[in-house]
């Protein structure tokens, strides 16, 4: 059967819109907003904690699968995404408004995940250790943390998840997921792909709460000890929320939250490619990335050029239905262009607005020259650039999770780095230099957890660490050999067999 035929019998392709209460959602493709994508039943806080139960019993037999063994599960997994990209992609493009090229590009991310982690079931090494001792030997292993429950937002629907379930599973943890409602399509989708690909219902718990059941249905388990990692992708306010819950039961979870990534332009940078990395990483995606640019910070003299460059290729890029070759689509949801709207209120006198001819949706009053889409009803907006932004604007200091992006100028290359530091988020950051010592330099500076020299904010690889610092998380790692310390635990063995009690530090020899 193919994603669309599951899809189709899960959801029903033509779902009349209407919102029926007793807690159904219904998810509906942002581009239009009268096609529902999925209609989900969204469960009581008491959800949560029973999954998490069920997935303690199912996770005992997953972790005697030897991990090799599963692998092959996760090799399958990525074997059933690719074969499946494309209607996977439409199924995003469809429910979140995501560019088609986009979305193919995500499932991508899942098959390249999946591709790392697979071999990682014959890896999972442990280590040998010398002791202090005689005939005495001492062991680390990896040992899975047993539950974890990992809750995801849905502008990145399948390849953010893929980051949690794959290696969480290829460790011989269970999960309990709970997606973003809507995003929920394209969650059941994925959840379809890897039960198809043999991991166990138990193992692999797909639920549906909004935040408040998610939060008190979390606490529960925490306080039942039924959850032993939660992972969080989300805003930075309800991340520290779950760092807090899980703080007060000992746990530490893994944390990716929000961004404020500068860009900054140096007075050798080579403009037009600065340009395209700029529109790419502010606008793509409508700005609707973690790793979406945030502030641009220019060199004092080529600031002019820049922003002139800068403007008339916003002017001309396509915005307009995600299904065509677009910049961005729709916004993500409803709830994100009340969002969008504050954000766009907080623009003032003192600020140029540059970018389109107008400022905010789409409409047949408020046209964009080159749109194609549906402006009566699909949830698009025009582009701001804002030119002379100051360190202490709203807009400055704090993620919009829009199309917008502000301008500040810099002289001096440690006035630059301070700049892209003042927010207090340390995601990604990006320099576009011809210098390397400029480049290096901003590097050391910079407190970013992922930096790019002459390219985008955003593009993470499937194998490289992803994750931030300060309001961005809490320096937990994604992704490669890095993530394999969020979902085992080292468990050490101290092996003596020199038939005596030997005491550690009392019956060394010195010499
Ligand atoms: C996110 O927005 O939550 O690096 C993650 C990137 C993507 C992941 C973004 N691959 O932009």
């Amino acid at each position: 059967m193919s994603v669309q035929s599951t899809l189709n019998s899960v959801i029903g392709p033509d779902t009349p819109a209407r919102v029926d209460g007793g807690g159904e959602y219904l998810s509906r493709n942002p581009a239009n907003l009268e096609d529902v994508v999925a209609r989900v039943s969204l469960g009581g806080p008491e959800v949560l904690p029973a999954a998490t139960e069920q997935a303690q019993r199912a996770q005992r037999e997953w972790a005697q699968v030897p991990a090799p063994v599963r692998g092959r599960v996760i090799a399958g997994l990525g074997r059933l995404v690719e074969a499946n990209k494309e209607s996977l992609a439409r199924l995003v493009t469809r429910e979140i408004g995501k560019p088609y090229a986009e979305a193919l590009g995500e499932v991508q991310e899942i098959v390249d995940t999946c591709d790392f982690f697979l071999g990682e079931g014959r890896r999972l090494y442990g280590q040998t250790v010398p002791s202090e001792m005689p005939d005495k030997q001492l062991f680390t292993f990896r040992v899975p943390v047993g539950v974890a429950v990992v809750i995801t937002a849905g502008n990145f629907p399948v390849a953010v998840p893929s980051w949690y379930l794959v290696p969480a599973l290829l460790c011989g943890n269970a999960v309990v997921w709970k997606p973003a409602e809507y995003a929920a399509g394209a969650a059941r989708a994925l959840a379809e792909l890897a039960w198809r690909a043999g991991v166990p219902k138990g193992v692999l718990n797909l639920v549906y709460a909004d935040g408040e059941a998610t939060f008190q249905g979390l606490e529960t388990a925490l306080a039942a000890g039924t959850v032993n990692k939660v992972g969080f992708t989300g805003s930075s306010a309800v991340g520290s929320q779950v760092g807090a819950l899980c703080g007060k039961h000992l746990q530490s979870p893994c944390l990716e939250l929000g961004g404020k990534n500068p860009m900054i332009v140096a007075p050798d940078a080579e403009l037009d490619l600065a340009v395209e990395g700029a529109l790419f990483s502010g606008w793509g995606t409508a700005g609707q990335r973690c790793t979406s640019l945030g502030n641009l910070i220019v060199h004092r003299d080529v600031h002019d050029e820049f922003v002139r460059r800068l403007d008339a290729a916003l002017r001309s890029a396509t915005i307009g239905d995600p299904t065509g070759d677009v910049l961005y689509g729709p916004l993500l949801d409803q709830k994100f262009a009340d969002n969008f709207e504050r954000i766009l209120g907080e623009i003032g006198d003192h600020h140029t607005v540059l970018g389109s001819e107008s400022v905010g949706r789409i409409t047949e009053s408020a046209p964009r020259k080159g749109f194609h889409g549906d402006p009566a009803s699909g949830l698009y907006y025009h582009p701001v650039l804002l030119d002379g932004l100051r360190p202490d604007d709203h807009i400055f200091r704090n993620e919009t999770f829009g199309p917008i992006v502000g301008v500040s100028t810099y002289e001096t290359l440690d006035e630059a780095i301070e700049l892209g530091n003042a927010p207090g988020y340390g995601l990604s950051a990006a320099i576009y230099t011809t210098d390397p010592a400029t480049a290096f330099r901003f590097r050391q500076g910079i407190g970013a957890g992922m930096v790019s020299v002459n390219n985008s904010t955003s593009g993470a690889e499937a194998h490289l660490p992803f994750g931030g610092n300060g309001k961005s998380g809490n320096g937990s790692r994604q992704s490669g050999v890095w993530v394999l310390d969020q979902f085992t635990r080292w468990q050490s063995l101290n092996w003596d067999f020199s038939g005596k009690l030997q005491k550690a530090q009392m019956d060394v020899d010195t010499v």
